[in-house]
């Protein structure tokens, strides 16, 4: 028995950047896609988010003269970490994993799409007040309870579960299915405040 309609399965980013070899790849990234693929098979609704950025994006450290990738700068809505050049719309590297299987997507919502403000989260971009519509989406599609997967554990799939609790649905991480950067124990962190906004963190 598949799960209900007032479930969904949020699989955040399972792109081939954030996978070995990509440019920004997540240690054993690529490691998570059977088990995504299972749990894709459990739910009737599944929703797919893709990192896809313009060319010269503020995220890239290639956009700062002097900067490296995963140093910091102070862009006009706070902090923001720069990234290697990942996920550049059209290409390659963008793309989901060749292994990912589910046909049965009913949404690919694309996020990072504005040149000056980078998105981690699927509700809301980086300057924490530019909504991507998802809440509203789910919302008016009767779910309330999401489970979310994917990469990366400690930033998309951190502050995607973190916002689709403020915005008032039940949230589970299936941790199995998920792997992390891992930066300054940014990892430990977010299950930490992940944990205290109420998420449900599962193993299986
Ligand atoms: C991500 C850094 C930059 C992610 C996306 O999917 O976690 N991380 N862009
Ligand atoms: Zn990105």
């Amino acid at each position: 028995m598949r799960r209900g309609d007032r479930e969904v399965l949020l699989i955040v980013d399972v792109q081939n950047d954030f996978c070995p070899g990509g440019a920004l790849a997540v240690p054993r990234g690529d490691e998570i896609v059977p088990a995504v693929n299972r749990l894709a098979a459990e739910f009737t609704h599944v929703i797919l988010t893709q990192d896809w950025h313009p060319r010269g994006h503020a995220s890239f450290a290639s956009s700062h003269p002097g900067k490296q990738p995963f140093d910091a700068v102070d862009l006009s809505y706070g902090v923001q970490i720069l990234w290697p050049d990942h996920c550049v719309q059209g290409t390659q590297g963008a793309a989901f994993h060749p292994g990912l299987d589910v046909p049965h997507a009913e949404l690919v919502l694309r996020k990072g799409f504005r040149s000056t403000i980078d998105s981690y989260s699927a509700f809301r971009e980086n300057d924490r007040r530019t909504p991507t519509g998802l809440a509203n989406y789910l919302r008016e599609r009767g779910f309330e309870r999401i489970t979310v997967c994917g990469l990366a554990t400690d930033f998309c799939v951190f502050y995607s579960a973190i916002d689709g609790r403020e915005a008032g649905f039940a949230v589970d991480i299936a941790t199995s299915a998920c792997r992390g950067i891992d930066m300054d124990g940014s990892l430990a962190l977010a299950m930490r405040s992940m944990s205290e906004a109420g998420v449900t963190i599962r193993a299986e």
